[in-house]
């Protein structure tokens, strides 16, 4: 089990790993004695179990055989009802004199084709018999629905490549996309970023398609003061705190707040906070957009002179659309968000739309993650400034009800009411939902060579010195499991947290990105001769500043090799597969051969090069595309 610090914690702690590092274990510890009855209990006392399937339960006698011992059980609706959602049970169950060891309650769940949330009913021990009965007397039984339903759903992207949003991975194929306001395509979406998004999801399986995603940047604006100590940004007169899993756009460098500049114009996402500080979940440079945006709750309004402020900056919304705001007018304590251009230090907006009216629609299933920003009580709060209710139907996750309060960040699964300005809460889970764990591994086997695996944020850069740097703050500590063996560093990590991980080393010959990575690499400055890439799983890995010699490339799985924007490569090996795609500055005369093909799937493997006087040898099957996009690229 992984206990996780549920408040957001902005105090910083970089693991610097050299070359010797700590292991750490556990173990424990067993009894013995003569022959006595033993205990019986349940082996696990919480399940989940997807519809349509049989959830099988073990009760053990363990600590002893003497005597012949029986337990009796039953099964209790909760949520779910029997004989509709699951097969009711109760019997007794024996063992004989001298037995210990498990017995088995089955009991079959329903595959109706009803959308439901999630429902759960428990299994209870009791009359024990010729044995002592043990803690685990009583399990609940979590029903996942293998239907498909419609939803609105809120949270950060974690991963890519279609995008995964509160541990949903939704198909983004059919997706119409809108950032900032302005119309976009899929490619446009990075890691981090805050979005909403409507859909259909299967929660049985964690996968979904999206119709619709929207990305609006809390704050785009000037970084008016950088405290790296605090981890802490003013931007735009807004109070933007650093976590554990910001990621840090790839452009950064060095990939931490010293790599910003104050005063450019800088685009972050995120959750706000009961505070009304951004909870950074992305940071990035902003050389594309014209004006300022900001996402804030107004306060000091100033009717008379058409004023107010949000945290720290003023706005002038004089001469501004007024958009789904109640009685047309801004109200103190309203959210909303604005976009105009800084006029000395006044934002002079053009638009302001309310956010929360323009969210919800009544009775829709909604799947939201962020951080409560207003707690009255455990049955009415705020979350991302969206009223919340909760009742006696109500799960939780990860917690108990005791746990909600303010600044506290929660996945929640609940459906708006009918009038469309709070929702029920059918499901609370403590911070995001689960992953798997995996394991990030950095092998130096010739010290020319870097694997990885794993998720993370990954920028490698050509420098005299070897050295790991990993970003993490002081609640990771507890949530990575940093080894050695060999020439091999591994940090074992929960992949629902996303690593800003920093590899210096003086040559590359190889990079392998295995095939179980959802990594998002970037190899910066190196110079070789000779190059290798192998890239795969669902990745990204992009060259900056690199001089290549003589490459050679594998881009397998669902990835996407850009050396487009390099120094001309002296010549190419490829062999692009799956759903994969890479894209080439080959130098003028240069060779390009290999292959390309295509996976079963949705989707095509692409070459894309630029090259002039190109000795082109690339094979190619029915689906697959190779195209050329201009001369060689200076
Ligand atoms: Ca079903
Ligand atoms: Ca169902």
């Amino acid at each position: 089990m992984c206990i996780r610090s549920l408040v957001w914690n902005p105090v910083p702690i970089v693991l610097f790993v050299s070359m010797s590092l700590l292991v750490v274990a556990c173990g424990g510890g067993g009894g013995g004695g003569d022959n006595p009855p033993g205990t019986i209990q349940l082996a696990e006392t919480s399940f989940d179990v997807r519809e349509g399937s049989v959830i099988n339960i073990l009760v053990a006698r363990s600590g002893g055989s003497s005597g012949v011992a029986s337990v009796d059980f039953a099964t209790a609706d909760g949520t779910a009802v029997g004989g509709a959602d699951y097969t009711a049970a109760n019997g007794t169950l024996t063992w004989p004199d001298g037995v210990s060891g498990n017995r088995t309650i089955s009991i079959p769940i329903t595959d109706d084709n009803a959308a439901e949330f999630t429902e759960s009913f428990t299994v209870t021990l009791s009359n024990v018999s010729g044995a002592t009965l043990g803690a685990n007397s009583s399990a609940t039984v979590k029903i996942i629905d293998n239907d498909v339903t419609v939803l609105s759903a809120f949270g950060s992207i974690t991963a890519l490549n279609s995008a995964t949003v509160n541990g949903i991975r939704y198909d983004t194929n059919a997706s119409n996309v809108l950032v900032n306001g302005q119309p976009a395509v899929v490619s446009d979406l990075r890691l981090g970023q805050v979005v909403r998004l409507g859909g259909e999801v299967n929660f049985s399986v964690a996968l979904g398609s999206a119709d619709e995603i929207q990305y609006n940047a809390s704050v785009i604006g000037p970084v008016e003061d950088i405290d790296g100590t605090a981890r802490r940004l003013l931007v735009m007169g807004q109070t933007v705190l650093i976590g554990v899993d910001t990621v840090f756009d790839p452009s950064i460098d060095p990939v931490t707040l010293n790599g910003l500049t104050l005063g450019a114009t800088t685009q972050i996402s995120g959750f706000l906070n009961a505070n009304g500080d951004i909870m950074a979940t992305r940071i990035e440079p902003d050389t594309t957009s014209t004006g300022a945006q900001l996402i804030g709750t107004v306060t000091e309004l100033d009717l008379a002179n058409m004023l107010f402020t949000i945290n720290q900056l003023t706005v002038d919304y004089s001469n501004a659309t007024l958009i789904d705001l109640p009685m047309g007018m801004p109200v103190n304590g309203l959210l909303v968000i604005v976009r105009g251009s800084l006029v000395s230090g006044i934002l002079v907006v053009d638009e302001i739309a309310n956010i929360i009216n323009s969210s919800a629609t009544p009775g829709e299933r909604v799947h939201l993650g962020g951080i409560i920003t207003r707690f009255a009580s455990a049955t009415d709060f705020d979350l991302n400034g969206f009223p919340i209710t909760t009742d006696t139907s109500t799960g939780y996750v990860n917690g108990v009800a005791g746990d909600l309060q303010a600044n506290v960040e929660i996945t929640l699964d609940g459906e708006v009411n009918a009038g469309g300005d709070t929702a029920l809460a059918r499901e609370v889970t403590f911070g995001r939902p689960d992953f798997d764990r995996t394991t990030l591994t950095f092998d130096f086997s010739n010290f020319t060579n870097i694997s990885l695996d794993g998720l993370a944020v990954v920028t490698v850069i050509q420098d005299a010195d070897f050295s790991i740097e990993v970003t993490a703050d002081a609640d990771v500590i507890n949530d990575v499991l940093v080894s050695q063996i060999g020439d091999t560093v591994s940090f074992d990590l929960n992949v629902s947290r996303i690593y800003n991980a920093v590899v210096r080393m003086p040559l590359l010959n190889q990079i392998d990105v295995g095939d179980n990575a959802l990594a998002n690499v970037t190899l910066r400055n190196f110079d070789q001769m000779q190059m290798t890439v192998n890239l795969g799983g669902v990745s990204i890995l992009r060259g900056e500043g690199l001089m290549i010699g003589d490459l050679t490339v594998t881009v397998s799985g669902v990835s996407t090799l850009d050396f487009g924007d390099i120094a001309p490569i002296g010549n190419a090996n490829i062999d692009i597969s799956g759903v994969s795609q890479a894209t080439l500055n080959m130098a003028v005369g240069s060779t390009l051969a290999g292959s390309v093909t295509t996976g079963v799937g949705t989707g095509v493997s692409q070459l894309f090069y630029y090259g002039t006087d190109i000795n082109l040898n690339v094979t190619t099957d029915a689906l697959s595309i190779v195209t050329r996009l201009g001369d060689t690229q200076p």
